[in-house]
């Protein structure tokens, strides 16, 4: 595996790990604040990302690298809105599509057509969960301050998304 690829899929599984422990921070908050929809609809996203960190963990030890575990720092926990709570769900989407974007440009120049492949599933991914970020923000901004909308939101979260996007 070409090392500087190595290292840019390695800095990857702490992209999708970090996402995960801030998901799952997010659920919590959310669990806590009795928002038991949203909080499912986090502790769901943890997971997937979880699951991400995995396939490229597999990815690099199968093509001969060695994946490294990184210590990741503590998520976000405190939120003063759901507003805040979803700005930071499609920030933190953008940022890794960003970085996704970064080693398909770097595949390409070191001509790593087998990499380059591999990451095209997270190109994919990413477009769904950012429009599932964007559409949840629309959906609130919608709502406002309105508590009796706030109670419908969590009651509807996994409903609001596409069918492809609820499980
Ligand atoms: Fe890993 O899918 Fe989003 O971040």
């Amino acid at each position: 595996m070409i090392p500087e690829i190595e290292k840019s899929l390695n800095d990857q599984i702490q992209h999708e790990a970090k996402a995960s422990a801030q998901y799952l921070s997010m659920a919590c908050w959310a669990d806590v604040n009795g928002y038991n929809g949203i909080a499912e609809f986090f502790y769901t996203q943890s997971e997937e990302e979880r699951v991400h960190m995995t396939k490229l963990v597999k990815f690099i030890n199968e093509r001969g690298g060695k994946a490294v575990i990184p210590a990741i720092e503590k998520p976000k926990d405190d939120f003063h809105s759901l507003m805040e709570l979803f700005e930071t769900f499609l920030s933190s989407e953008e940022f890794v599509t960003q970085q996704i974007n970064n080693v398909i440009f770097q595949c390409l120049e070191h001509k790593d057509y087998n990499v380059h492949n591999f990451m095209q599933w997270y190109v994919a991914e990413q477009l769904e969960e950012e429009a599932s970020a964007r559409t949840l923000l629309d959906k609130l901004k919608i709502i406002g301050d309105d508590k009796s909308g706030h109670y419908m939101f969590d009651r509807d979260i996994n409903k609001m998304l596409p069918a492809e996007e609820n499980n």
